[in-house]
């Protein structure tokens, strides 16, 4: 009989775009995975870290992780196993252990000098739980357990490499016969950045190299790179099953995640992750501006939630009441304008050393970029200088 899991991961609960809370539509993922889960009766959900957005969440992001943890335990058997990624404060999600670990969920955020669980054998599969943790927090764990590999090493890479492979040996228990399945949420190999992670790194090392998992593990369960995707399809299946929604308008909006079946063999089935609201990121010009919003207010298909536009127009001379002119079009349409860039043609040469006067209070500096921005120009414009001192009022005002 094969084992099943779903491996999940980044679902940065709590995060924003521009000021809009995107809670909403990963209520609506959480829901559409419950019902995945009632319904497939995997054994195990893998959630490979970032669960959160910060170290300490809102508490709306709170409840609605511990809504959905209660559901999963509510209508399945299903077993949870949960890692920290690096957005994640791992003492955080550590903190309730003893209530969860007695309704089978699993969770691993720090790694600490004191033995801890890190392995969870179950029939013939053994989950092993890589917790995200920074440079320090290995030298730590080395200097207790493996002082002898320290000895006359400096932080260069291959050092690095060394520890890490002591620490994988150390920290899991292997047991002949199992499939072994590993939880990491930090850079392995070559993978593809979408620009909403940050990047990570061990003293010496920018990624983990595969060598140091590919001989230990049968399916590697990554988080944090954003876009779903494979860094090894088989011996073992190495693959990051990427955040279940866009959190910017240039990350790829196919989602999945996977339902793993282990046998003899790793099968995994991709499962596409409905969008519960549509990104638009349009990059237009001056002369096809209004036809190219018009024509999407018209295809547009509805969703549950309205959809969120980025606009970037490029133009030889400055642009002036575009935004408002552009709200007006979506009046009555599902889509919200959220940012819009103007891009000013004549102005990718400019000289960008000019000097900065160093009296000059933030007026003149205001007029020196505008003039450095809008080449031609001689003077800013009336309008505009007395919206920006009244912003500038504002700011004042403000603290
Ligand atoms: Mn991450």
């Amino acid at each position: 009989m094969s084992i099943d899991f779903i491996h999940t991961s980044d679902w940065h609960l709590g995060k924003k775009l521009f000021k809009e809370s995107r809670l909403p539509e990963q209520e609506a993922f959480l829901s559409w995975l419950l019902v995945k889960i009632k319904k497939l009766q995997p054994k195990a959900l893998l959630i490979s870290g970032d669960i959160f957005d910060t170290p300490h969440p809102s508490s709306k992001a709170q409840a609605l992780y511990y809504q959905f943890l209660k559901e999963v335990v509510d209508n399945s058997k299903t077993e949870i196993f949960i890692i920290s990624g690096n957005h994640d404060s791992g003492r955080f999600l550590e903190a309730p252990i003893p209530f969860l670990k007695e309704r089978a969920i699993h969770i691993v955020g720090s790694l600490e000098v004191q033995k801890k669980t890190y392995t969870f054998h179950r029939d013939k599969v053994s989950y092993h739980l890589f917790p995200y943790f920074r440079s320090h927090e290995l030298y730590n764990y080395a200097r207790e357990y493996f002082p002898e590999h320290l000895e006359g090493l400096d932080a260069n890479s291959s050092d690095t490499g060394l520890l890490l492979d002591k620490l994988i040996e150390n920290i899991f228990d292997f047991k002949k016969g199992q499939k072994n399945i590993l939880l990491a949420h930090h850079l392995f190999g070559n993978g593809e950045l979408s620009g909403s992670e940050l990047g990570l790194s061990l003293s010496g090392l920018d990624t983990i190299p595969l060598s140091l998992i590919k001989e230990k593990f049968d399916y590697v369960a990554l988080g944090h790179l954003h876009n779903h995707q494979y860094l090894s399809k088989s011996d073992p299946v190495i693959c990051y099953s990427g955040s279940p929604i866009a959190f910017r308008f240039s990350e790829r909006k196919n989602k999945k995640l996977n339902h793993v079946e282990v046998d003899e063999g790793v099968q995994v089935n991709e499962i596409p992750i409905p969008e519960f609201r549509k990104l638009f990121e349009l990059k237009l010009n001056e002369k096809n501006y209004k036809e190219n919003i018009l024509e999407l207010v018209k295809n547009l298909t509805k969703t549950d939630h309205e959809s969120f536009l980025e606009v970037q127009i490029s133009s030889d001379k400055p642009l002036r009441g575009v935004s408002d002119e552009i709200r007006e079009m979506l009046k009555d349409s599902p889509i919200k304008l959220l940012s819009m860039q103007t891009r000013l043609l004549s102005s990718e040469n400019i000289d960008r050393n000019t000097r900065v006067r160093k009296e000059s209070g933030p007026e003149e500096l205001f007029d020196d970029f505008y003039l450095q921005k809008y080449e031609g120009e001689k003077k800013v414009p009336k309008e505009l200088k007395s919206l920006f001192l009244e912003l500038l009022d504002e700011a004042r005002s403000e603290n």
